[in-house]
């Protein structure tokens, strides 16, 4: 494999695991209360950990009718990642179990259909982008409406939240579609280094800023719940 590309991805899976130390650190420092919704996304840097590790081993990378080439473990990634960071967003709002769950087959379809779309000659190729474009589409628009609206149930902190990590996901997540299109699964305007390159950095910052913005919040909400308490504590003469 190209010196380049596997260089790529030895600075992700360092990214990737360093994210998964920091955030577990964060881990320990929550309270009871956040902890195991937390563990979701310390799960989704350790599964990218895994999938770098592995794609920087030269493991899993196929190549499409097009002459494309794909690394399975990054979509095995996405297919299970994309999903539990939906699954966080859903829950801060507040959704139910069902809900959850449709919102997560939902993602998991969008990358399901970029992976056979990928892997398709043209323009059948297109057809399935197209496909996981209207899944994702779907998909943002009921965050932006259903969701949005349970989250407003929620308390001030946990709908701020809310807002920032859905906003950090649709725009973020963007550049996943762009690159697609530009890559080699598209039109080949950008030659798979660029596309390792691209994708890598902004798969280190959508995971482990994921999770660091989600931990800052948290942290913030604790704070403020035990200096209520203090003051509450305080005797009032
Ligand atoms: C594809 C092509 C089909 C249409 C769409 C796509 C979107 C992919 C996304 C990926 C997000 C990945 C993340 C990884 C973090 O490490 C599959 C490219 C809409 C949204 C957040």
């Amino acid at each position: 494999m190209d010196l380049a590309i596997t260089t790529w991805f030895t600075l992700g899976t360092a990214g990737m695991a360093l994210g998964t130390v920091g955030l577990l650190v964060g881990y320990t420092r929550l309270s009871e209360e956040h902890r195991l919704p937390f563990l979701d996304l310390v799960g989704v840097t350790a599964i990218a950990t895994v999938a770098y590790a592995l794609m920087a081993l030269d493991v899993g990378a196929v190549t499409s009718a097009r002459g494309a080439t794909l690394y399975i473990p990054r979509y095995v990634d996405w297919l299970l990642t994309t999903p539990m960071h939906i699954a966080y967003v859903a829950f801060l709002a507040g959704a139910d179990r069902e809900t959850i769950a449709k919102l997560g087959a939902l993602q998991a379809a969008t990358i399901v259909f970029g992976f056979a779309g990928g892997m398709v000659a043209s323009p059948l190729n297109l057809l399935l982008f197209a496909a996981g474009a209207i899944a994702f589409g779907v998909l943002v628009y009921w965050l932006y409406t259903d969701i949005g609206e349970l989250a407003h149930e929620r308390d001030d902190m946990t709908l701020a939240l809310y807002r920032t990590l859905r906003n950090f996901v649709v725009v973020l997540w963007l550049v996943y579609p762009a690159v697609w299109l530009l890559g080699e699964t598209g039109f080949a305007i950008m030659d798979t280094e660029t596309v390792s390159l691209v994708v890598t950095y902004i798969d280190v910052v959508a995971k482990v800023g994921f999770g660091l913005l989600a931990y800052s919040s948290l942290r913030d909400m604790e704070f403020l719940d035990s200096s209520e308490d203090s003051v509450m504590a305080t005797p009032s003469d």
